[in-house]
């Protein structure tokens, strides 16, 4: 029985191999191809970046994000305000299809001590930490499957003005 795993493990591990070399070699073409004299700054393929920001105002920078499916998104969130984490705090949670914002806003609120983001919920595809005035911080994932999502900031009453729609196409 051992050995029958021993030989699955390895008959997997070649084929895993073989993948990565073949994709290796396709991008070593393509790197070839688009290799200009000098070396300059370019936008990596199927990265994303996104710069949100929250304010003092209650207001999202973006109402409306939209990403490739299968992106890696890298999110800089930035809170451009100046009041503190306890009053005014910001978070991005973006939320799986089909939650009711309204209602996972309600649910957050029993969470203080954990910076309103519920553990009794497995709603949340991603979310940032809950950041005060002048305060940044950076999350990568994949982007989810094609499809419109919410994302909102769950701080207490931020909810009906701060949300937005990711869209995955
Ligand atoms: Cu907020």
């Amino acid at each position: 029985m051992k050995r029958l795993i021993m030989m699955f493990v390895t008959a997997t591990l070649l084929v895993s191999c073989g993948g990565e070399a073949k994709k290796e070699e396709g991008k070593a073409n393509g790197m070839k191809i688009n290799q200009t004299t000098e070396p300059k700054e370019e936008k990596v393929e199927g990265v994303t970046e996104v710069y949100l920001t929250g304010n003092d105002q209650m207001k999202f920078n973006k109402n409306q994000i939209t990403v490739n499916a299968g992106d890696e998104v890298v999110l800089t969130f930035e809170h451009v305000g100046k009041l503190p984490k306890e009053t005014m705090g910001h978070n991005f949670v973006l939320l799986k299809k089909g939650t009711d914002v309204q209602e996972f806003g309600q649910e957050a609120l029993e969470y203080k001590d954990n910076d309103y983001i519920p553990e009794s919920t497995d709603a949340i595809i991603v979310h940032t930490k809950m950041l005060g005035g002048g305060e940044k911080t950076e999350i990568t994932f994949q982007a989810p499957e094609k499809g419109s999502y919410d994302y909102i900031c769950s701080f207490p009453g931020h909810v009906a003005l701060m949300n937005g729609t990711l869209t995955v196409e």
